[in-house]
């Protein structure tokens, strides 16, 4: 059985981001909420922690270290495994972040994709995904990712315009979500953060996965605490401790169940 639907892997294809709606609880979100908080406070008292400090951006870089939850929702399987259809079984993880736009941010000319190898003909491939878990609502004019659909595929040599106000990217869409949401994106999709002009912040927890013969990103390499919570072959392949080039790790009826029981626990 596929996590993805026929209309979601198509839509997928054609547009190179997909919304999955309400793939949190209220008691997820709660548990979620709360280690981000103790994050973000942990982040801010030691400013040798690694992540950007800007007026536009807080990032809290390597999230995962800092709670076994954030580990654990790497199999979240409703996400996970739709992600892993579309990347394929050599899965594995890149990035992970924690995001906090403050109200008022603005960008200027914030318009780019995160794949971006001269070597690799990206219309036909697909190297990396974006996971974003949506933490608190998030209004329309509250700074939501803007996308451009589509753009995954374009060809190399488009030359893409970059409005200084994010937003006015003619056919671009706005990922203004409820609390509870998670999209994903093609590592080739053309987007921009939007501007915040609510009085909120903006919160997401961002996973990259790409494949396990890539090299995790610099500053993301698992400490040996976070590699000790690595239980299952497929968390092992995730951190990038298997045989980039050796057999993948299963992901079968049984390891989805082991990892929503992981995560019922890490949520007691
Ligand atoms: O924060 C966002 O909405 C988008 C983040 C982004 O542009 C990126 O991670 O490459």
């Amino acid at each position: 059985m596929t996590v993805l639907d026929q209309g979601q892997r198509f839509f997928f294809e054609c547009n190179g981001y997909l919304v999955l709606p309400d793939v949190l609880d209220a008691r997820q979100l709660d548990a979620l909420r709360a280690v981000c908080d103790e994050a973000e406070q942990c982040w801010r008292a030691d400013a040798s922690l690694a992540g950007v400090r800007r007026h536009d951006l807080d990032q809290v870089m390597a999230i995962v270290e800092y709670d076994e939850l954030f580990f654990t929702m790497l199999t979240y399987p409703p996400v996970f495994g739709a992600v892993r259809e579309l990347l394929g079984p050599d899965i594995s993880l890149l990035d992970h972040d924690y995001f906090i736009t403050p109200p008022g941010a603005t960008i200027h000319k914030g318009w780019h994709y995160d794949e971006s190898f001269p070597n690799v003909y990206h219309p036909r491939s697909r190297l990396m995904i974006k996971v974003f878990y949506v933490l608190h609502d998030i209004p329309a004019d509250g700074g939501g990712t803007v996308m451009l659909p589509g753009s995954h595929s374009f060809a190399p040599g488009w030359t893409l315009p970059n409005p200084p106000v994010p937003e006015d990217m003619p056919a671009s869409v706005r990922m203004n979500l409820r609390a509870g949401c998670a999209y994903f994106m093609a590592g080739r999709l053309f987007h921009s953060v939007g501007n915040n002009l609510s009085a909120r912040q903006r919160k997401l927890l961002i996973y990259t996965y790409g494949h396990k013969w890539m090299r995790t990103w610099d500053g993301y390499e698992p400490s040996e605490r976070v590699q000790s919570w690595a239980r299952t072959p497929m968390e092992r392949q995730l951190l990038g401790l298997t045989d980039p080039y050796g057999r993948n790790a299963g992901w079968e009826e049984k390891e989805r169940e082991e990892s929503l029981e992981a995560i019922a626990e890490a949520l007691e």
